[in-house]
Order: C-alpha cells, then structure tokens, then sequence
C-alpha cells in the first residue's frame, strides 16, 4: 500500500490552523497538525513545497523510517517549521495505521493506562474578583486543576490574562491578534514578584488547599528570579510552574532547582529531545511540556517521554488553541497509554474550529477521554473549513518600562 495524495490545508476558522491530510491508494486518510502560531504559512510551504512530494508512492506503514528520512534527510535539522512539518507525516501516519487497524490509535501505543487524563483549564482575571469568577466558572465546566493568571498592578495586559470582554467566553485568552503589527505590552518584573504570591495566597483562601494551581512564567524571569518566585510560591503548593526561564539556556534551571521545592515544567518552545538532555538527566524538571505538533509527532513525543520515564518526570502536554484538534487528538491517545501521564492542558477549541475538525474525544469529570474511533477521531469537514479564509495573526511583543524588548 502507498500514498496517493499529500493535501496541505490551511483554515481559520476564528484563528489559523494548518493540517496534512495523506491519502492511501485504498482511500484511507490521515490528519496531521503542522500549527505554527504566527508563523503558519512557513510550515504550510515546508509541508507543500518540499515534503509532499517525497511522500507520494511512499508505503504508509513504514512510519519510523519516513520519521527518519525526512529528518535526516533534510539535513538542515530540527527547528520549529522543520518539526512541525515531521510531525504532520507522522500523525497522518500513525492515523492511517490505527485506522486500518480498525482500532483507536491508542492501542497501538500501548492501550490504556488509566480512566482518563486529568486537564488543566486557564483560569484568568485582571483583578482578584475576575480571576475568582474565571476559576469559578472553569469549576463549573468540571475541571479538577486550574492555570492560575493575573494582572500586575500598573501594567497594562500581560500575557495570559483574558481581557474583559474575552473573559468567560470558553475559548477567552488568545495571544495571537489578527491586525497588521504585532501588540505591544509592557512587563516590570519585579512588580511581577511582589504581585504573584498575593494572588496564590487568595486564591488558596478562598478555594481551599486540594484544587491543583499551575502558573506559566512564560519565560521571563532570570534564573535568580525564578528561585525567588518558586520559593515564595512553595506555601501555596502548585502542582507546577512553568517556563520560569527563557528555555534555551538548560544549565539555568540548575540555580531554580537548587533553591525551591516548587514542581517545574518546561518544553512548550523546544523541539527535539536534544532540548531536554541535560533537564531529564539532571533532574531539574517535573514535567515535559512539548507539543506533538511541534516535536516532530507521535513518533518523536513517545521516544522523549520514556526517556523522561526512566527519571520520575511526566507528562503535562502543551494545550492551548493553537495546537489544531487533531494535535490535542494525538496527545490525548498517547496520555491515556503512557505510564508516566501528569496532566494534559486543555484550553476549549471554538465552535467554528469544531464544525471544521469534528471530534470525538470527550470532557468528563475533570477527566480528558481520546473515545474509540479508529485512529486518531478526527475528520476534517472540508466544506466548513472552504467558509474561514487564511487570516494573517501575530503573537505580541513584550517591553520593559524602559522599553527594552523582553520575552513576553
Ligand atoms: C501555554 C502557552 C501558550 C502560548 C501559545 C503561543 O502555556 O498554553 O504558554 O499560551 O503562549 O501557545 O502560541
Ligand atoms: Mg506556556
């Protein structure tokens, strides 16, 4: 058997998203996510100009062997587009074998492991009385952990907190802007770290000791900041932070590790397991935080997380709506199989998105369920995708009060 047909597709419905559809001569599809938010069409042309012709007439079981032809292959290797691109392949791939199979994709990886996978929602306010609404509201949708985000007294919006007008809607924080230049923010760190643990400390007032907390740094603090942050967040007892530092500089995290208790997580930027070696070898993280999408795929994502196994660290996989519904799809069937699972991000796609990709995963109790569809459970509705024509989006730009450019 052998491919027929490599499509790239591009559709926004509400924000942008870019997928692979192979097609077998037998007529068996499969759906990859190649999302790159604000840098889309780079990965659509990748996939189409230079992948999608090395893929027709390839056998489509031989999934290990095109990971690594075309990773090798390329020679320029790694890098976001590069990855995201492999990744499309190897989940179209995988979803062609799994339904060929018959069976859903997670019993190739292993079957099940547990009931389901506990998620995490974002929970956001620019004022304490927002942000208790947004978790109040997001306890009522069930979920059993909460992203905690907030403003920061005389700044203007900062990452990860839903505006006012977004705040309830289910899909309400979106950095990515549809407008000509990217939105321009402005960050004072230490502002930051007299703010945060007031918040925690509410937050645990009012909600209790049991509800799980995260909290994204979003890479912009110092290694000697993060240790500040992390300790004086220890008596509110986070299940993580996240990306406390910018993720590039892996020995940084040795200074943070050696000063607090505070769980760590780190990965959603990072593409290769390259990016982890000194992390998981040291021991100086709690939780991976890649994406499928832009980690070069099943193939890839299951390699780093037994590898990561060997060392006591788990899973908490990169969520939010820029990851298309088939990358979640692809999570999803590789949480419920691994052992070492820890939580999976799950930011709620649009009712647009969800006329274009129709799934069949599900929200129960807290508890994230891939379903039983053969394969991944996802199929692309082509007619619904033709009504959302590409829109160009960017994500912001960060600057301290002195104007300096910052990691926002
Ligand atoms: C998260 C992330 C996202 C990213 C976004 C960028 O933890 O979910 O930090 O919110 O900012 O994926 O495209
Ligand atoms: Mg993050």
């Amino acid at each position: 058997m052998t491919i027929r047909s490599a499509e790239v597709l591009v559709t926004s419905p509400g924000r942008n998203f870019v997928t692979l559809r192979l097609t077998t001569e037998e007529g068996v599809t499969g759906l990859g996510d190649a999302t790159l938010n604000g840098r889309e069409l780079a990965a659509a042309s990748y996939l189409r100009d230079h992948v999608a012709p090395l893929l027709i007439g390839r056998d489509e079981g031989q999934i290990e062997d095109t990971w690594q032809y075309l990773y090798r292959g390329a020679y320029w290797r790694r890098g976001p587009v590069t990855m995201a691109a492999i990744a499309a392949v190897d989940m179209a791939l995988w979803d062609i074998k799994a339904k060929t199979a018959g069976i859903p994709l997670y019993q190739l990886l292993g079957g099940r492991s547990r009931r389901g996978c506990l998620a995490y929602g974002h929970a956001s306010g620019s004022t304490t009385d927002a942000l208790f609404s947004s978790i109040r509201n997001h306890l009522e949708q069930g979920y059993g952990a909460i992203r905690v985000q907030t403003g920061v007294p005389g700044l203007g919006q900062v990452y990860g907190v839903a505006s006012d007008q977004q705040a309830g809607q289910r899909y309400d924080y979106e950095p990515a802007k549809r407008q000509a230049l990217p939105a321009e923010e402005s960050w004072d760190t230490r502002a930051y770290l007299r703010h945060v643990p007031t918040v925690f400390e509410a937050v645990r007032a009012e909600f209790g000791p049991e509800l799980p907390l995260l909290h994204d740094g979003h890479h912009r603090m110092t290694p000697n900041e993060a240790a500040i942050l992390g300790k004086s967040l220890e008596p509110y007892d986070l299940f993580w932070l996240e990306d406390c530092t910018p993720g590039e500089n892996q020995e940084a995290l040795r200074r943070v590790r050696s000063q607090t208790t505070t769980p760590l997580a780190i990965g959603e930027v990072f593409n290769s397991v390259f990016d982890y070696q000194t992390l998981i070898t040291e021991q100086l993280i709690d939780y991976v935080r890649s994406a499928v999408t832009h980690t070069g795929g099943i193939t890839a994502l299951k390699k780093l997380m037994d590898f990561a196994a060997i060392y006591g660290i788990r899973s908490g996989f990169h969520g939010p709506t820029d990851i298309s519904p088939v990358g979640q799809a692809a999570h999803l069937h590789l949480g419920i199989a691994l052992h070492n699972f820890g939580i999976q991000e799950y930011m709620q796609h649009s009712t647009d998105t969800l006329e274009v990709f129709r799934t069949s995963y599900t929200f129960t109790d807290g508890l994230l369920d891939p379903g039983e569809n053969p394969g991944l459970g996802v199929e692309y509705d082509d007619n619904a995708a033709a009504a959302f024509d590409y829109t160009p989006a960017y994500l912001p730009v960060n600057r301290r009060l002195d104007g300096t450019v910052h990691d926002w």
